[in-house]
């Protein structure tokens, strides 16, 4: 007996079909930022980060360009298990003259079309409103000066024209995330004015109308970003109204809520009211640090809410971490293979008998099986599902040591 036929035994002895919980996976897709091959610097420049979020560690051998951002990301893809997106940034366009961000095109994105057909991804995307000169004073879609606005109004448009287009080529919706940094470092005098010229401007933004086959719309709300402690325009009360009452939806970033706020319980909420539901899975330790996704409770707590509420469908899930003090690859990989385990963790759950135990008032029964599961040989599963799928098991780090000595390692 091989060790899965036994951790396979041991699930259905639980109630739980290991092959199912594997095939379920297997086709759940997992949005991978391209961001943290190169500390989201992106192809414009190589000016600093800025607008709240913040990269730290100066580890060498980042992608320098998109030749090397497209090989490094090859790399991830052949380490992770499942049905892999690729998630860009407006400021990953690729073009031989320099473009401005106002002026970008579906074209500077048909060189990532072509990398997602060949490596059999789909792709989603995001207008960058940070690092950027005209957001110096930390806002954008609310700023006060008209002319402000409407350059980063004409990003956005531009963007979802990008978006659109992409998800009408690759035959699969793409998701186009708005994410504005706008907010203030010291208390505000007017807390509304700004959220109300933010309004207007989504308002402009989202009157472009698209087919709902070709684009997913979501706004991604925020707690505080470092350096502007003290107000978001875009907060969580704000983006859910806007996207409820406007017929987009909303993302939840689990870095972006109060720490003892949960993101799980959110989903469910959410699901009530919306078709769809965006996530940008972190780590936050202490604050939005945007550290790379453990398999731990907060994470598992996510894929829980995903798959016992059969919402594979309607939670796109996406990742947003970027740690630049440790091997990039390395980090990107350890990351999308933690969700995947948290995906296979949820899947591996009696969750029609729990749920039955919960109705019934039985808590008793309902608490010891739940902590029964949690012993149960889910690592056996895992290298199951690693080994059909392609993917290295314990010692997959040595591709990744390789490919640092044979690659990262050489550029200087
Ligand atoms: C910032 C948001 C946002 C970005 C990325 C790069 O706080 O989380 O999603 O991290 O879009
Ligand atoms: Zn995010």
């Amino acid at each position: 007996m091989t060790n899965f036929e036994y951790a396979k035994a041991r699930y259905a002895q639980a109630g739980v079909d290991a092959e199912a919980a594997i095939e379920l996976c297997r086709r759940i897709p997992v949005s991978i930022h391209c961001w943290q091959g190169d500390d989201i610097n992106g192809f414009e420049s190589q000016g600093a980060l800025t607008g709240g979020i913040q990269t730290t560690g100066n580890y060498p051998g980042k992608a320098r360009n998109a030749a090397e951002l497209m090989a490094d990301f090859e790399k991830v893809l052949s380490l992770v298990p499942g049905t892999k997106r690729i998630n860009l940034h407006a400021i990953y366009a690729i073009s031989d003259t320099p473009v401005a961000r106002d002026a970008i095109e579906p074209k500077h994105f048909d060189a990532w079309l072509e990398y997602a057909a060949a490596h059999n991804v789909k792709l989603d995307f995001n207008p960058t409103l940070f690092s950027h000169p005209m957001q110096a004073d930390g806002l954008t879609l609310s700023h006060p000066n008209k002319e402000v606005r409407d350059f980063w109004i004409r990003h956005c448009r531009a963007s979802r024209k990008i978006a659109a287009y992409i998800g009408e080529k690759q035959g699969s919706p793409c998701l186009c995330n708005l994410w504005i940094p706008d907010g203030l470092k010291t208390a505000p005098a007017d807390r509304l004015t700004p959220r109300l010229r933010l309004k207007d401007s989504l308002d402009q933004i989202y009157a472009d109308k698209y087919d709902s086959a070709y684009i997913v719309d979501a706004v991604e709300s925020k707690v505080f970003g470092i350096g502007l402690e003290s107000y978001t325009v875009g907060s969580s009360e704000f983006y859910l109204s806007y996207a409820a009452t406007h017929g987009i939806n909303a993302l939840l970033d689990n870095g972006h809520y109060h720490p003892t706020e949960q993101v799980a319980d959110k989903i469910p909420s959410l699901l009530a009211f919306f078709d769809k539901v965006a996530l940008h899975v972190t780590k936050a330790v202490r604050w939005d640090s945007d550290h790379v996704v453990l398999f731990e409770d907060e994470v598992k707590d996510i894929a829980m809410e995903i798959i016992r509420n059969h919402a594979e469908d309607r939670v796109l899930i996406g990742l947003d971490y970027f740690d630049a003090s440790i091997n990039r690859v390395g980090a990107w990989a350890v990351g999308a293979r933690n969700m995947q385990k948290a995906l296979l963790n949820a899947a591996l759950m009696p969750h029609d008998e729990l749920k039955a135990l919960q109705d019934a008032g039985n808590f008793s029964r309902l608490m010891a099986m739940q902590e029964e599961m949690k012993t149960l040989p889910f690592g056996d599963v895992w290298d199951e599902y690693l080994r059909r799928e392609g993917v290295k098991g314990f010692d997959w780090f040595e591709e990744v040591e390789a490919y640092e000595r044979d690659v990262t390692s050489k550029r200087v």
